[in-house]
């Protein structure tokens, strides 16, 4: 008969727990017998050992099969406890507020608080899966290699004005530009600043910029996003040097495909507010929203909306489009108008 089968991330160690070396052996037995049948147990409070009363907690990351949880009442206040979640618990992901039971060897979520913000990304089987809960800002973190997309960003931009979140940019690596991609990289810069979102220049290099990124936290949790390899994980570790998230040279992350930051993780800033590390990503979703959501995203389109000359104008090249006038007058960027169509085009709404 099976008998207690729990997993653990092979490069996840107890986290606060103190496990006697008889615990960890049957949890290193179970795991291997787990893995052996391919299969996990899921009976998880049959499992687990004293629970204690519920009480509130932040979920740090998502492992998979548990949740890191930082406790936020009494004496689990400031300690991170491994989880798990129960059946009926919607998915976790950073950020998100939850209801948790410490038990021994882990505690239980039995519920999710209700998000103020929720950015999800779509991934490689086409599913909606979530980035980071009740954020109120993001950082858009571009650079001079890999070059930006705007496209992407704008599809961050888009993500982030439906969910309300306060939007800034950061132009990452600047020592590494040169005449030929500074030309290029400020030309995108102008294009965000021109419609209203701010742009702090930063080095992880030199070091510069930090200290304006750090400003901007307190009080906030904060998420980075942006194309992998641009730097989210280097400028963390320079603001918040304890956090030592794991990074990678361009060259070592594109042979091999895959991003160095592998799932989002909650970072406590000493100076000062939450800052969400984001594995990078091209393909923010925004399946779910509707016209009047995707048109939050391009806030510079607003002041020539409803001057077009057809009520129904879908702003493309017909003539009396108000919108088309003002790229010619360069009020609003060509290239914004086409990833607006490109993404709306992609949503089939008109
Ligand atoms: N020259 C220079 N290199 C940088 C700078 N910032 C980051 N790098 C380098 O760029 C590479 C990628 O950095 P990461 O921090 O891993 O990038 P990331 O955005 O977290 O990537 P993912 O986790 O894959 O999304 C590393 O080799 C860093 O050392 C910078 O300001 N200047
Ligand atoms: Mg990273
Ligand atoms: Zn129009």
């Amino acid at each position: 008969m099976e008998s207690v089968i729990f997993y653990m991330h092979p490069r996840e160690s107890f986290e606060q727990k103190k496990l006697n070396k008889q615990q960890k052996r049957r949890i290193a037995q179970s795991r291997e017998v787990a893995e052996k049948k391919g299969f996990i147990f899921n009976d998880l409070e049959s499992n687990t050992v004293g629970l204690e009363p519920e009480e509130t907690g932040l979920v740090i990351t998502n492992f998979g099969l548990h949740v890191l949880v930082e406790g936020l009442d009494g004496a689990h206040c400031g300690n991170h406890y491994r989880c798990y979640k129960r059946a009926n618990v919607p998915s976790l992901v950073a950020g998100d507020l939850v209801v948790w039971r410490n038990a021994n060897p882990f505690g239980v979520v039995v519920a999710r608080k209700n998000r103020s913000s929720k950015l999800a990304r779509v991934d490689v089987s086409g599913k909606r899966k979530s980035v980071a809960a009740n954020v109120s800002q993001i950082f858009v973190v571009i650079a001079c290699a890999p070059l930006p997309k705007t496209n992407l960003i704008d599809r961050y931009i888009v993500a982030a004005e439906a969910e309300k979140i306060v939007v800034r940019l950061v132009a990452n690596k600047m020592d590494l530009t040169d005449h030929k991609n500074l030309r290029y990289l400020e030309k995108v810069i102008g294009k965000y600043q021109h419609v209203g979102y701010p742009v702090i220049r930063s080095s992880v290099k030199i070091p510069f910029g930090i200290n304006a990124i750090k400003d901007h936290l307190r009080n906030e949790t904060s998420l980075f996003v942006g194309q992998s390899g641009v730097g989210k994980s280097s400028l963390l570790n320079l603001i918040e040097p304890t956090a030592n998230s794991p990074t990678r040279t361009l060259s070592i992350a594109n042979e091999q495909g895959s991003h160095t930051t592998t799932a989002s993780r909650l970072f406590r800033v000493s100076s000062g507010g939450n800052l969400i590390d984001s594995p990078g990503t091209h393909t923010f979703s925004l399946a779910h929203l509707d016209s009047r959501q995707l048109m939050l995203g391009f806030k510079d389109f607003h002041p020539f909306l409803g001057k077009c000359k057809f009520r129904d104008c879908i702003h493309d090249e017909q003539s009396g489009c108000a919108l088309v006038e003002a790229t010619k007058k360069n009020l609003v960027s060509a290239t914004r108008l086409k990833n607006y169509h490109h993404i709306r085009d992609e949503l089939k709404i008109t």
